[in-house]
């Protein structure tokens, strides 16, 4: 199968951590097609990155529509435009914090989530209650690390990640961690060996279901709000969306 891996950041360092994340994970049959935008911000980390990264992510989408992609990955943990991109695709289209939710729910009865800034707290806050997941998550923390600094973790920046995974575990009873931001997918493995629960990806964990419901045969349902988006005029710099 072909799966489009999408970065909605223009950090290309950053397709290529989570690139060798997903290929590791992948079945060797699966090809993962990365996919990157030239125009956005460098990261994603708050409303107005996530509102201007949107538009040129279903670009993306559309690329890899043309291309045949089985599936369509949006590697960043505010899930950005998951919904738009579903009414856009056909194949299914995974965001990596619901795919991390999702196994996280599967193998512990409360979990938590660790990510970046302070700042994008309430973005992940809003995806558990959207999602359902509000209470099975007992722990949303932050390090305040910003997403770039994730390209060249030093040991001090680790050591500050560990230790508010261990708070989440210890003082909020986290009985595994979900990793919220797609540049900490190189460092699951480590995380793995040195803490006591499950530690969840979310780039590997959609590879891992994208792979699942192609194998299952399953596509996004056309019917309802994944509906095909209403045809209208579009002018000026998306003029390409019109019919
Ligand atoms: C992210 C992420 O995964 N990519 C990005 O640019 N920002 N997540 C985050 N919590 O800041």
């Amino acid at each position: 199968m072909k799966i489009q891996l999408i970065n909605p950041n223009t950090s290309a360092d950053m397709t290529n951590t989570m690139v060798i994340s997903a290929r590791a994970t992948a079945l060797p049959s699966t090809k993962i097609i990365p996919s990157t935008p030239e125009h956005g911000p460098k990261s994603i980390e708050c409303a107005f990155d996530e509102a201007i990264a949107s538009a040129a992510l279903l670009d993306l989408i559309e690329q890899g529509k043309q291309q045949n992609v089985d599936a369509h990955i949006i590697a960043c943990f505010g899930d950005p435009a998951l919904d738009a991109a579903r009414e856009l695709a056909d194949a299914p289209v995974i965001g990596i914090a619901e795919a991390a939710f999702q196994m996280a729910s599967l193998i512990s009865y409360r979990f938590g989530v660790v990510t970046t800034l302070s700042r994008t707290l309430p973005a992940s806050e809003h995806l558990l209650l959207k999602y359902g997941h509000q209470t099975h998550c007992c722990s949303v923390r932050a390090t305040d690390i910003p997403v770039l600094a994730l390209e060249n973790i030093d040991n001090q920046a680790y050591q500050l990640l560990k230790t508010e995974c261990l708070a989440a575990i210890k003082q909020d009873g986290a009985e595994a961690i979900v990793l919220g931001c797609a540049g900490m997918s190189n460092l699951v493995n480590q995380l793995s060996k040195e803490l006591p629960v499950p530690i969840i990806d979310g780039v590997t964990a959609a590879v891992k279901l994208a792979e699942s419901l192609h194998q299952l045969g399953l596509q996004t349902s056309k019917t309802g709000q994944y509906g095909k988006r209403i045809s209208k005029p579009f002018i000026g710099r998306y003029a390409h969306w019109a019919p």
